[in-house]
């Protein structure tokens, strides 16, 4: 067995005492603070819920001797991203009653509620569990979100893998009743039995959050390489039918502690479908024992990988196990991320309709009401939704009489079909930063529009207008949109600069490096330009940005 090092932080002593995630919060919910202790703000992570302040007003609000305007986000689990349009129809009224009126799409199939105040958590809480719904585990130290590519659960898509996002879920998902005790029930287990953990998470969680995506054997939306732990379904000669497995990716890196670093994640073997999740429990089991419970900085699975290597951790899996995995298949050869947008038949005669949301966020302004046209469509027709990895959503099970209907709601909302949109406009990412993040150094969101427009404009200016470039953007080197697999990104470093990196490849397996540092964001796209120059006068009719970058830098 590896070593592990146990010396607890403060996060670690708060998780044991709080009686499996109940601390005061109760308590707390009740009194008149619009705000919670620092223990428990900790604890609501496990709840799905940040404290976070609106930044838009921290500094008026602090030179008037002011509290601050303490708001809360709220991150719903959706496993695999499905939703029924009951349930779509519950999110976007709650959006009205307890959030600011609109619904963030997440970078992993999630949703998440900006706004609320402390008082409409219990609210919010209680409309999720109407539609079978909860925030529980959507932060915090447990099995994350589990993502999966949206076309493997297409209809005529094999049932064992369009159901696995789930079970997994289903599986890891902590067990104490805490979440419902103290945010749906509203008081101690009333109506409910008392459950605490079971023996797998314990009563200190795992040492971070970990992190669960499928791709599609032919596509790699979930960006399979920037998980703690990416399966990538495929058939074994012996075996059968099962998933290559790989462990220890991760993204996140802080300008503070330069012993944290982006790292892709690396092959572990091959898993037969009958050994799935006890293969799962061994990887995460693993963590939770020699994961650093001293540094939450360097806590992540991808540190106890770069630390041990690839063969001691799969030499302890194995003993784990008490059998060894057969040998990965190799990894696809075609493997570009899809962005499912626009209309896709399936075999049964149904359609699926995939629309882009700029960063995400669903709202209704005055350039297009997406947030009215999904609800009407949800009102209207017994369709269900897909959440994509990169922010969008699909909407599916449509007949063909029905398209012209939905075509025509779009367009009366002015949601643009996915022709109309510009090759970098498709399918940039950018985290929500600024005024709710917390950790955001600059703005990111709410710039996207201006950068994208920037840097498409560079590309017609030379003919490239036409040529594809994921290009993601995040208020900090946190990652929350994945810049550091993007073929640009654009990470922010000081409060009005950003880092630029470039050569990520469209496959998302291979990281960009750093291009230039601290630039202006109204001078991005001209940093980037004698790239583009470069790779128009000596790229490949068909080399991506990514590639050509990566080949200019490494020269
Ligand atoms: Fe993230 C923290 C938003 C995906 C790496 N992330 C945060 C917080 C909660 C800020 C905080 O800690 O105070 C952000 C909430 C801001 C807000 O106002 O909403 C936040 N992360 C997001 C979302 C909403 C970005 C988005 O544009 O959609 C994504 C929610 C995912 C979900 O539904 O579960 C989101 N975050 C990611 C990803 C991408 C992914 O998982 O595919 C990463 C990089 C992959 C990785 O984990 O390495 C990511 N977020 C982080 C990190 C760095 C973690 C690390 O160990 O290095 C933090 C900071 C932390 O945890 O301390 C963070
Ligand atoms: Fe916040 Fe940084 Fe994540 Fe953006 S990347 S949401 S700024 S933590």
């Amino acid at each position: 067995m590896l070593e592990s090092t146990r010396q607890e932080t403060s996060v670690e002593v708060a998780k044991r005492a709080s009686d499996y995630l109940r601390g005061t919060l109760l308590e707390e919910l009740d009194n008149a603070s619009p705000k919670f202790d620092g223990d428990s703000e900790q604890l609501l992570k496990f709840h799905g819920v940040y404290a976070q302040d609106n930044r838009d007003v921290r500094r008026e609000r602090s030179l008037a001797g002011e509290e601050l305007e303490h708001i809360f986000m709220t991150r719903v689990v959706v496993p695999g991203g499905f939703l029924t349009s009951a349930q779509w129809l519950a999110l976007d009224a709650a959006s009205d009653t307890v959030a600011d009126g609109t619904i963030r799409l997440t970078t992993r199939q999630a949703i998440q509620y900006h706004g609320t105040i402390k008082g409409g958590l219990q609210s919010l809480a209680r409309q999720l569990d109407e539609v079978l719904m909860t925030s529980f585990g959507g932060c915090g130290d447990v099995v994350r979100n589990v993502v999966m590519c949206p076309d493997l659960q297409i209809p005529e898509a094999d049932p064992y893998i369009a159901e696995v996002a789930n079970a997994i879920a289903e599986r890891f998902r902590p067990t104490t009743t805490a979440h419902w005790e103290i945010f749906v029930d509203g008081q101690r287990a009333a109506s409910r039995e008392v459950v605490n953990e079971h023996s797998f998470y314990g009563d200190t969680y795992l040492p971070r959050k970990f992190k669960i995506a499928i791709a599609h054997p032919n596509e790699n939306c979930v960006d399979v390489f920037a998980q703690d732990l990416g399966m990538i379904p495929g058939t074994h000669p012996t075996l059968g039918e099962g998933f290559t497995f790989v462990v220890g990716g991760g993204l996140g890196r802080n300008y503070a502690h330069e012993h944290t670093f982006a790292r892709l994640g690396e092959v572990l073997g091959f898993v037969p479908r009958a050994n799935v999740e006890e293969v799962i429990a061994a990887v995460v089991d693993a963590y939770k024992d020699l994961g650093d419970r001293t540094d939450r900085k360097r806590a992540r699975l991808k540190y106890v990988l770069a630390d041990a290597g690839l063969e001691a951790f799969r030499g302890e899996i194995h003993t784990r196990l008490g059998y060894e995995l057969a040998e990965a298949l190799p990894l696809p050869a075609n493997f570009d991320r899809s962005d499912h947008l626009g209309w896709h038949g399936h075999d049964d005669g149904t359609w699926r309709v995939g629309v882009r949301v700029a960063a995400g966020r669903i709202r209704d302004d005055e350039t297009s009401q997406t947030r009215s046209a999904l609800r009407k469509i949800a009102q209207a027709l017994p369709v269900k939704f897909f959440l994509t990895p990169q922010q969008d959503i699909i909407i599916d099970g449509v007949s063909a009489d029905e398209r012209p209907f939905i075509d025509q709601l779009l367009r009366d909302a002015s949601v643009r079909e996915a022709e109309a949109l510009g090759s970098i406009e498709r399918t940039a990412l950018a985290c929500p930063a600024l005024p709710t993040c917390g950790q955001a150094l600059t703005e990111s969101e709410r710039v996207l529009g201006s950068v994208v427009t920037q840097f498409e404009s560079a590309l017609s200016s030379r003919g490239l207008e036409r040529r594809p470039v994921a290009l993601r953007m995040t208020g900090c080197p946190n990652g929350c949109a994945r810049p550091a697999v993007a073929e640009i990104g654009i990470v922010g470093r000081t409060k009005s600069t950003y880092d630029i990196y470039v050569g990520g490849s469209r496959q998302g397996d291979r990281l960009a490096t750093l291009f230039q540092e601290k630039v202006k964001l109204a001078d991005l796209a001209d940093a980037v330009a004698p790239l583009f120059d470069a790779w128009q006068s000596d790229g490949g009719v068909d080399e991506s940005f990514g590639d050509f970058a990566n080949r200019w830098s490494s020269k």
